[in-house]
């Protein structure tokens, strides 16, 4: 088996940072050793078959990224990365696992869209992987069907308050399901809006003539986030479900989250990168040339970005800091503008849903670290530790230790990414929903089970190396 040394660098961690030498004896971590260290011999760099010389870097855990929709039949067309085209453009940003969402569609077997999830992803990714499981049917047959979730190594499902006709559930199907939830300890993941309001107003504001994609933030408003938010919390209260609230954008939704935290209930929230960054304003309402007031179909996603003037970013970057928010995820699902986007013209409700970042989350979350809104240590929690133990991985993933997969990224503080389409984009699509923006880091290499998979801006990585990765219960629960 083949041996490895990262050497010289900072080991850091989501409880600290400290000069090691890390020693990866084929997929696996197996020391963290002081440097200079004669333990193994006075000279280790020479015994072994690879050295990565990391001085003047940060050795992190590589990322990990628990939303993903690869593939994702949606909004009359599918996100436009397959497993393929989307964990290699995550292999290239640093993120060395993703979670995806199987789907049960309406009508359908759950473990009938476990296995159509399966094809999709099985021999085809960079990154190892693993997978929630979308109920898109709640019935007597699918409650039946997440008691054999856990031997899958699928331990959390998503259920949607949002999207009536597509994969919604009512409150007593989510009640029904809370209940599994409870009982199986399966975590519980919500698309918390209340998707029946928000369908009427979207017909008043269509009827009103007011068609671009800023509307789509309009008719998304916060109270409808909020309003799903607490009554998520309430049935998950009752039935003693462990409860994970997916893109969280509205501030006042994150004050229902550290309620319930606070009052000890098993709550969690993820954001994501675009509801940080990006606004109302200056994206869902831009203007181009090229497109018009439909430039802003960039970025319609779904919780929506919200308005920067109400401080949403401003308290989610503080919430992330206090630990009201517990992770970032991306929720990729990306679309290209030609002929997926544009099918929204004239009417923002027929535009697909999603933004693509899969590439991008552990730059835009350093960026974080450089500004000042969190530190080093924080970085790492928030994009691999924290989303490791959240969803049973820990300790095989989202740690340098012993006994991990050797997921490692040697990350260059004093090296610079500028994203856009022509610079570093390998996502498929056809824009980048994070053009224009500039990185004061850069990811050197990346290592995929003790593999290199990115080096020296080179994709070196294998389509198959990626394994499905079964996880446990939840390691977060309180
Ligand atoms: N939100 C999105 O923006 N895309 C996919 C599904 C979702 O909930
Ligand atoms: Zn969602
Ligand atoms: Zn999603």
């Amino acid at each position: 088996m083949a041996t490895t040394l990262i050497t010289g660098g900072t080991v850091v961690t989501a409880t600290g940072r400290s000069a090691a030498d890390v020693l990866v004896d084929g997929e696996v971590i197996v020391g963290v050793l002081a440097p200079g260290s004669n333990l193994l011999g006075s000279d280790l760099a020479s015994t072994v078959d690879t050295v990565i010389d990391a001085t003047g870097k940060y050795v992190i855990p590589g990322g990990i990224d628990a939303h993903t929709h690869m593939e994702l039949p949606f909004g009359g067309t599918a996100a436009s990365d397959t497993f393929e085209t989307g964990t290699r453009a995550a292999a290239w940003g640093g993120t060395t696992m993703i979670i995806d969402f199987a789907v049960q569609t309406y009508g359908q077997q759950v473990m009938d869209g476990l296995a159509t999830w399966h094809d999709k992803a099985r021999g085809n990714c960079a990154i190892d992987y693993g997978f929630h499981q979308i109920i898109g049917d709640v019935n007597a047959d699918s409650l039946k069907a997440m008691d054999g979730l856990v031997d899958e190594g699928i331990t959390s499902f998503k259920l949607f308050m949002a999207y009536p006709g597509v994969f919604y559930s009512d409150d007593a199907q989510i009640l029904r399901a809370m209940q599994t939830s409870a009982e199986t300890g399966l975590m519980t993941m919500m698309h918390a809006e209340n998707g029946p309001a928000i369908d009427v107003l979207v017909e008043q504001l269509l009827a009103q003539g007011k068609t671009d994609p800023y509307y789509h933030g309009i008719a998304r408003a916060w109270q409808m986030e909020e309003e799903a938010t607490h009554r998520a919390i309430m049935l998950a209260n009752l039935t003693g479900a462990p409860l994970y609230v997916v893109h969280v954008s509205a501030k006042q939704a994150v004050e229902q989250l550290a309620a319930a935290r606070d009052a000890g209930q098993n709550v969690f929230g993820e954001t994501c990168p675009q509801y940080l960054y990006l606004s109302l304003e200056e994206q869902l309402g831009a203007k181009g040339e090229q497109w018009g007031a439909f430039e802003g179909a960039k970025w319609v996603c779904s919780t929506p970005l919200r308005s920067r003037a109400e401080g949403h970013q401003d308290h989610m970057w503080q919430s992330l800091r206090t630990n009201d928010i517990q992770m970032v995820s991306t929720d990729h699902c990306p679309f290209c503008m030609k002929d997926q986007k544009d099918l929204g013209l004239g009417d923002f409700s027929k535009i697909p849903n999603g933004i693509g970042s899969v590439e991008h989350r552990m730059d835009l979350m350093y960026q974080g670290v450089v500004s000042g809104q969190i530190s080093l240590e924080r970085w790492v929690e928030i994009t691999s530790t924290t989303p490791a133990r959240m969803f049973g991985l820990y300790g095989k993933k989202g740690v340098i230790a012993p006994g991990a997969d050797a997921d490692i990224v040697v990350y260059d503080p004093n090296g610079h990414t500028s994203i856009g389409l022509d610079k570093t984009h390998h996502m498929n699509m056809d824009y980048s929903a994070w053009e224009g923006f500039e990185i004061d880091g850069h990811v050197d290499t990346v290592l995929s089970r003790g593999t290199v998979i990115v080096d020296d801006n080179a994709y070196v990585g294998t389509k198959g190396h990626g394994q499905f990765v079964k996880r446990d219960l939840s390691q977060y629960l309180i």
